[in-house]
């Protein structure tokens, strides 16, 4: 049985490919679902990936993923820098967290530089474009092969 992986996606999200290309480029979500789903075929996961603009969905989900999932990939939009509660449901998973930011949120306003999700994540990746989830999941299949 291969390991599953949530990858999970915050508010505005849907929106990947529509909203702010200069900032967010032009793949839209569904590419980018695509080529997690390939590559987690390579790297032999199995992928669940969702997107949600509500906050309490992304809980529940992280809260399913405690007794469903190894690993979480995680771009929580804007929730990253004002949830409290993301964070306490992360917290609760045991698994490794790679919180993955299409931009480079350090080169922007000063409120994006704040991160509660990087209290609990174990790798952050920003700026690289929607590559970051790809590199997310190359660490998520390192630390699963060797903790
Ligand atoms: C996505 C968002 O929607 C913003 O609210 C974050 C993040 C940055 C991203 O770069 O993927 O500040």
């Amino acid at each position: 049985m291969p390991d599953r992986v949530f990858a999970l996606n915050g508010p505005n999200l849907n929106l990947l490919g529509q909203r702010q290309p200069e900032i967010y480029g032009a793949a839209t979500l569904a590419d980018v679902e695509r080529e997690c789903a390939a590559l987690c075929g390579e790297l032999g996961l199995a992928l669940e990936f969702r997107q949600s603009n509500h906050e309490g969905v992304l809980v529940d989900w992280v809260q399913e993923a405690r007794g469903a999932a190894k690993a979480i990939v995680i771009n929580p939009g804007a929730f990253t820098h004002t949830s409290v509660a993301l964070l306490d449901a992360l917290n609760a998973f045991d698994g490794p967290v790679i919180e993955v930011h299409i931009s480079n949120v350090h080169k922007r306003e000063d409120f994006r530089r704040h991160s509660y999700v990087s209290l609990r994540a174990d790798g952050v990746i920003a700026g690289c474009g929607t590559d970051g989830y790809g590199l997310a999941l190359r660490r998520v299949a390192n630390l699963l092969a060797r903790p």
